[in-house]
Protein backbone atom coordinates (compact mmCIF):
# COMPACT_ATOMS: atom_id res chain seq x y z
CA UNK A 1 0.00 0.00 0.00
CA UNK A 2 1.39 3.42 -0.72
CA UNK A 3 0.69 6.35 0.57
CA UNK A 4 1.52 9.92 0.00
CA UNK A 5 1.84 12.20 2.85
CA UNK A 6 4.08 15.45 4.32
CA UNK A 7 7.09 15.53 6.62
CA UNK A 8 6.15 17.33 10.00
CA UNK A 9 8.85 16.69 11.76
CA UNK A 10 12.34 15.77 12.15
CA UNK A 11 13.98 13.78 15.12
CA UNK A 12 17.40 11.88 15.07
CA UNK A 13 16.84 11.96 11.47
CA UNK A 14 13.81 9.52 12.12
CA UNK A 15 10.91 11.80 10.04
CA UNK A 16 7.33 11.93 10.79
CA UNK A 17 5.12 12.11 7.96
CA UNK A 18 1.66 12.89 8.10
CA UNK A 19 -0.61 11.38 5.47
CA UNK A 20 -3.21 13.20 3.50
CA UNK A 21 -6.11 11.07 5.63
CA UNK A 22 -4.36 12.79 8.79
CA UNK A 23 -2.72 9.39 9.97
CA UNK A 24 0.81 10.21 11.37
CA UNK A 25 3.77 7.51 10.68
CA UNK A 26 7.33 7.39 12.46
CA UNK A 27 9.53 6.76 9.30
CA UNK A 28 12.34 5.55 8.12
CA UNK A 29 14.29 6.92 4.80
CA UNK A 30 15.17 3.97 2.48
CA UNK A 31 18.77 4.42 1.50
CA UNK A 32 18.66 4.45 -2.02
CA UNK A 33 16.08 7.20 -1.45
CA UNK A 34 18.62 8.67 0.60
CA UNK A 35 21.08 9.42 -1.67
CA UNK A 36 18.67 10.18 -4.65
CA UNK A 37 17.00 12.97 -2.21
CA UNK A 38 19.85 14.01 -0.47
CA UNK A 39 18.51 15.75 2.78
CA UNK A 40 14.85 15.52 3.17
CA UNK A 41 13.12 18.24 4.93
CA UNK A 42 10.37 19.11 6.69
CA UNK A 43 7.47 20.55 4.55
CA UNK A 44 8.62 17.73 1.61
CA UNK A 45 6.04 15.69 0.17
CA UNK A 46 6.95 12.10 0.16
CA UNK A 47 5.35 8.34 -0.58
CA UNK A 48 5.77 6.09 2.18
CA UNK A 49 4.78 2.60 2.90
CA UNK A 50 3.43 1.67 5.99
CA UNK A 51 5.34 -1.44 8.11
CA UNK A 52 3.53 -2.23 11.21
CA UNK A 53 1.95 -0.23 13.30
CA UNK A 54 2.35 3.50 12.82
CA UNK A 55 6.00 3.09 10.94
CA UNK A 56 6.45 3.53 7.68
CA UNK A 57 8.81 3.59 5.28
CA UNK A 58 9.54 6.27 2.67
CA UNK A 59 9.91 4.80 -0.55
CA UNK A 60 10.22 8.32 -2.63
CA UNK A 61 10.50 12.23 -2.07
CA UNK A 62 8.63 14.44 -4.64
CA UNK A 63 10.49 17.62 -5.78
CA UNK A 64 10.41 20.55 -4.30
CA UNK A 65 8.34 23.51 -5.36
CA UNK A 66 10.64 25.74 -3.45
CA UNK A 67 13.52 26.06 -0.78
CA UNK A 68 14.80 28.64 1.02
CA UNK A 69 18.45 28.62 2.04
CA UNK A 70 16.97 29.75 5.47
CA UNK A 71 14.32 28.74 7.39
CA UNK A 72 15.39 24.62 6.38
CA UNK A 73 11.42 24.05 5.32
CA UNK A 74 10.34 22.76 1.66
CA UNK A 75 7.57 23.91 -0.04
CA UNK A 76 7.08 27.14 2.31
CA UNK A 77 3.59 29.03 1.37
CA UNK A 78 4.23 32.17 3.98
CA UNK A 79 5.24 33.56 6.65
CA UNK A 80 3.54 35.81 9.42
CA UNK A 81 5.65 38.22 9.78
CA UNK A 82 5.23 39.10 14.06
CA UNK A 83 6.33 42.39 15.45
CA UNK A 84 5.62 44.02 18.66
CA UNK A 85 6.14 47.94 19.14
CA UNK A 86 6.57 47.11 22.68
CA UNK A 87 8.10 44.37 25.03
CA UNK A 88 10.28 44.12 22.81
CA UNK A 89 10.07 47.10 20.49
CA UNK A 90 10.51 45.55 17.34
CA UNK A 91 12.65 46.50 14.50
CA UNK A 92 11.43 48.23 11.27
CA UNK A 93 14.02 47.57 9.02
CA UNK A 94 13.82 44.15 10.14
CA UNK A 95 10.57 43.56 9.38
CA UNK A 96 10.65 45.63 5.92
CA UNK A 97 13.53 42.75 5.02
CA UNK A 98 11.47 40.34 5.44
CA UNK A 99 8.71 41.39 3.91
CA UNK A 100 11.28 42.06 0.96
CA UNK A 101 13.12 38.67 1.19
CA UNK A 102 9.79 36.45 1.17
CA UNK A 103 8.63 38.07 -1.54
CA UNK A 104 11.60 37.90 -3.57
CA UNK A 105 11.82 34.23 -2.87
CA UNK A 106 8.42 33.93 -4.06
CA UNK A 107 6.59 33.17 -0.57
CA UNK A 108 3.30 34.94 1.23
CA UNK A 109 4.03 37.38 3.93
CA UNK A 110 1.30 38.70 6.28
CA UNK A 111 2.26 40.86 8.65
CA UNK A 112 0.89 40.08 12.89
CA UNK A 113 1.38 42.93 15.27
CA UNK A 114 1.34 41.44 18.47
CA UNK A 115 1.20 41.97 21.78
CA UNK A 116 -1.37 44.92 21.29
CA UNK A 117 -2.09 45.21 25.00
CA UNK A 118 1.15 46.62 26.01
CA UNK A 119 1.57 49.21 23.24
CA UNK A 120 2.41 52.31 24.50
CA UNK A 121 0.93 54.33 22.10
CA UNK A 122 -2.65 53.66 20.07
CA UNK A 123 -1.54 56.00 17.42
CA UNK A 124 1.60 54.88 17.31
CA UNK A 125 0.30 51.59 16.44
CA UNK A 126 -2.49 52.96 13.91
CA UNK A 127 -0.20 54.57 12.37
CA UNK A 128 1.95 51.49 11.64
CA UNK A 129 -1.11 49.36 10.98
CA UNK A 130 -2.40 51.94 8.27
CA UNK A 131 1.06 52.49 6.67
CA UNK A 132 1.76 49.12 5.57
CA UNK A 133 -2.08 48.24 4.88
CA UNK A 134 -1.93 51.73 2.68
CA UNK A 135 1.42 49.87 1.09
CA UNK A 136 -0.54 47.06 0.19
CA UNK A 137 0.34 44.13 2.66
CA UNK A 138 -2.20 42.00 5.21
CA UNK A 139 -1.98 43.44 8.66
CA UNK A 140 -3.25 41.75 12.00
CA UNK A 141 -3.18 43.50 15.45
CA UNK A 142 -3.75 40.71 18.11
CA UNK A 143 -2.93 40.12 21.78
CA UNK A 144 -2.71 36.64 22.88
CA UNK A 145 -3.18 38.07 26.69
CA UNK A 146 -6.73 39.91 25.79
CA UNK A 147 -7.31 37.72 23.10
CA UNK A 148 -8.31 40.11 20.97
CA UNK A 149 -7.33 39.71 17.07
CA UNK A 150 -6.69 36.27 17.31
CA UNK A 151 -9.90 35.08 16.61
CA UNK A 152 -10.25 36.49 13.19
CA UNK A 153 -6.50 35.73 12.08
CA UNK A 154 -7.15 31.84 12.81
CA UNK A 155 -10.77 32.08 10.66
CA UNK A 156 -9.04 33.74 7.53
CA UNK A 157 -8.36 30.63 4.98
CA UNK A 158 -5.40 29.86 3.74
CA UNK A 159 -3.29 26.31 2.65
CA UNK A 160 -0.08 25.03 2.81
CA UNK A 161 2.76 25.84 5.17
CA UNK A 162 3.37 28.77 7.21
CA UNK A 163 5.74 29.66 9.71
CA UNK A 164 5.81 32.26 11.98
CA UNK A 165 9.05 34.42 12.37
CA UNK A 166 10.25 37.42 14.46
CA UNK A 167 12.28 38.72 17.22
CA UNK A 168 13.02 36.75 20.03
CA UNK A 169 9.82 37.66 22.58
CA UNK A 170 7.74 39.06 20.19
CA UNK A 171 5.00 35.97 21.27
CA UNK A 172 5.57 33.97 18.72
CA UNK A 173 5.18 30.40 20.80
CA UNK A 174 2.38 32.33 22.49
CA UNK A 175 0.23 32.72 19.77
CA UNK A 176 1.00 29.15 18.59
CA UNK A 177 -0.73 27.90 22.13
CA UNK A 178 -3.16 30.15 21.74
CA UNK A 179 -4.75 28.46 18.57
CA UNK A 180 -3.74 25.11 19.17
CA UNK A 181 -4.49 22.45 22.39
CA UNK A 182 -2.07 22.17 24.46
CA UNK A 183 -2.50 18.38 24.46
CA UNK A 184 -1.76 18.33 20.73
CA UNK A 185 1.56 20.42 21.68
CA UNK A 186 2.47 18.26 24.69
CA UNK A 187 2.33 15.10 22.38
CA UNK A 188 4.23 16.57 19.92
CA UNK A 189 6.71 17.38 22.17
CA UNK A 190 7.19 14.26 23.67
CA UNK A 191 10.37 12.84 21.84
CA UNK A 192 9.30 8.89 20.79
CA UNK A 193 13.07 8.30 20.41
CA UNK A 194 15.49 8.20 23.05
CA UNK A 195 13.33 6.85 25.84
CA UNK A 196 10.95 9.84 25.56
CA UNK A 197 13.42 12.45 26.75
CA UNK A 198 12.64 16.10 25.40
CA UNK A 199 14.40 16.82 22.55
CA UNK A 200 14.63 20.80 20.97
CA UNK A 201 14.07 20.46 17.61
CA UNK A 202 14.12 23.20 15.16
CA UNK A 203 10.77 22.85 12.90
CA UNK A 204 7.46 21.23 13.30
CA UNK A 205 4.22 21.24 10.90
CA UNK A 206 1.62 21.62 13.70
CA UNK A 207 -2.05 21.11 11.13
CA UNK A 208 -4.66 24.54 11.90
CA UNK A 209 -7.56 23.88 10.12
CA UNK A 210 -6.53 23.90 6.49
CA UNK A 211 -2.81 24.57 7.11
CA UNK A 212 0.24 23.26 8.85
CA UNK A 213 1.92 26.40 11.10
CA UNK A 214 5.23 25.98 12.83
CA UNK A 215 7.22 28.21 15.68
CA UNK A 216 11.11 29.35 15.28
CA UNK A 217 12.87 29.85 18.00
CA UNK A 218 14.51 33.42 18.39
CA UNK A 219 15.16 35.69 15.13
CA UNK A 220 15.54 33.40 12.37
CA UNK A 221 16.64 35.64 9.12
CA UNK A 222 15.07 34.33 5.63
CA UNK A 223 18.06 34.34 3.25
CA UNK A 224 17.47 33.80 -0.32
CA UNK A 225 19.66 35.24 -3.29
CA UNK A 226 18.92 38.67 -4.80
CA UNK A 227 20.17 38.80 -8.37
CA UNK A 228 19.03 42.72 -8.98
CA UNK A 229 19.73 45.80 -6.63
CA UNK A 230 16.19 46.57 -9.24
CA UNK A 231 14.27 43.71 -7.51
CA UNK A 232 14.77 45.30 -4.09
CA UNK A 233 13.83 48.60 -5.22
CA UNK A 234 10.32 47.13 -6.63
CA UNK A 235 8.87 45.74 -3.33
CA UNK A 236 9.29 49.40 -2.27
CA UNK A 237 5.58 49.71 -3.92
CA UNK A 238 4.40 52.94 -2.19
CA UNK A 239 7.55 54.29 -4.55
CA UNK A 240 5.35 52.69 -7.81
CA UNK A 241 4.45 56.26 -9.04
CA UNK A 242 7.10 58.35 -7.83
CA UNK A 243 8.44 59.82 -11.18
CA UNK A 244 12.44 60.64 -10.94
CA UNK A 245 14.25 62.34 -13.78
CA UNK A 246 16.17 59.12 -14.33
CA UNK A 247 13.78 56.00 -15.09
CA UNK A 248 16.53 53.41 -13.47
CA UNK A 249 16.76 56.05 -10.28
CA UNK A 250 18.01 53.85 -7.33
CA UNK A 251 16.98 57.23 -5.14
CA UNK A 252 20.58 57.14 -3.07
CA UNK A 253 21.41 60.60 -4.66
CA UNK A 254 20.56 60.99 -8.35
CA UNK A 255 19.15 64.44 -9.07
CA UNK A 256 15.91 64.69 -9.45
CA UNK A 257 14.60 62.00 -7.32
CA UNK A 258 11.24 61.73 -6.26
CA UNK A 259 11.19 58.96 -3.60
CA UNK A 260 13.72 61.17 -1.56
CA UNK A 261 11.80 64.50 -2.71
CA UNK A 262 8.80 62.37 -1.21
CA UNK A 263 10.67 61.19 1.87
CA UNK A 264 11.45 64.98 2.50
CA UNK A 265 7.89 66.43 2.54
CA UNK A 266 6.37 63.32 4.25
CA UNK A 267 4.59 61.79 1.30
CA UNK A 268 6.80 58.44 1.97
CA UNK A 269 7.42 56.90 4.84
CA UNK A 270 10.95 57.81 6.21
CA UNK A 271 11.23 54.76 8.26
CA UNK A 272 10.85 52.76 4.97
CA UNK A 273 13.43 54.81 3.04
CA UNK A 274 15.64 53.93 5.95
CA UNK A 275 15.42 50.44 5.74
CA UNK A 276 15.31 50.52 1.72
CA UNK A 277 18.84 51.79 2.22
CA UNK A 278 20.83 49.43 4.92
CA UNK A 279 19.24 46.65 2.29
CA UNK A 280 20.64 48.54 -0.81
CA UNK A 281 23.98 48.94 1.17
CA UNK A 282 24.07 45.36 2.59
CA UNK A 283 23.03 44.34 -1.10
CA UNK A 284 26.06 45.99 -2.57
CA UNK A 285 28.28 44.51 0.42
CA UNK A 286 27.52 41.05 -0.52
CA UNK A 287 27.61 41.33 -4.50
CA UNK A 288 30.45 43.76 -4.89
CA UNK A 289 28.80 46.38 -7.03
N1 LIG B 1 1.10 41.23 27.62
C1 LIG B 1 1.31 40.30 26.69
N2 LIG B 1 2.33 39.44 26.81
C2 LIG B 1 2.52 38.53 25.84
C3 LIG B 1 1.67 38.44 24.71
N3 LIG B 1 2.13 37.46 23.91
C4 LIG B 1 3.20 36.95 24.53
N4 LIG B 1 3.46 37.58 25.69
C5 LIG B 1 4.56 37.31 26.63
O1 LIG B 1 5.79 37.62 26.01
C6 LIG B 1 6.82 36.73 26.42
C7 LIG B 1 7.52 36.12 25.21
O2 LIG B 1 6.59 35.38 24.46
P1 LIG B 1 7.00 34.12 23.58
O3 LIG B 1 5.75 33.62 22.96
O4 LIG B 1 7.80 33.17 24.35
O5 LIG B 1 7.93 34.81 22.48
P2 LIG B 1 8.67 34.09 21.25
O6 LIG B 1 8.50 34.97 20.07
O7 LIG B 1 8.24 32.70 21.12
O8 LIG B 1 10.20 34.19 21.70
P3 LIG B 1 11.42 33.19 21.31
O9 LIG B 1 10.95 31.78 21.49
O10 LIG B 1 12.51 33.58 22.24
O11 LIG B 1 11.77 33.51 19.89
C8 LIG B 1 6.13 35.69 27.30
O12 LIG B 1 6.38 36.02 28.63
C9 LIG B 1 4.65 35.84 26.97
O13 LIG B 1 3.83 35.52 28.05
C10 LIG B 1 0.58 39.37 24.60
O14 LIG B 1 -0.20 39.41 23.66
N5 LIG B 1 0.46 40.28 25.62
MG1 LIG C 1 9.30 30.86 21.17
ZN1 LIG D 1 14.69 58.23 -7.37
Amino acid sequence: MMLRGLVTLLEANRPTVVTESGVEYLCYLRGKVRRQSGRILVGDQVELEPTEGREAIITRVLPRQLQLVRPPVANLTGIFACFSLSHPAGSLELLDKRLVIAALSGIAVEIVVTKSDLAESPVILEDMVQLYRSIGYRVWVMSVKTAVGVAPWLATNRAGIWVLTGESGVGKSSLLHAVIPQTVIETADLSRIGRGQQTTRWVRLLKIRDFFLADTPGYTALETEVAHAHDIESQFFEWEDARCRFPNCLHRGEPGCAVREGVANGTYASSRYRSYCVMMDQWVKRWGV
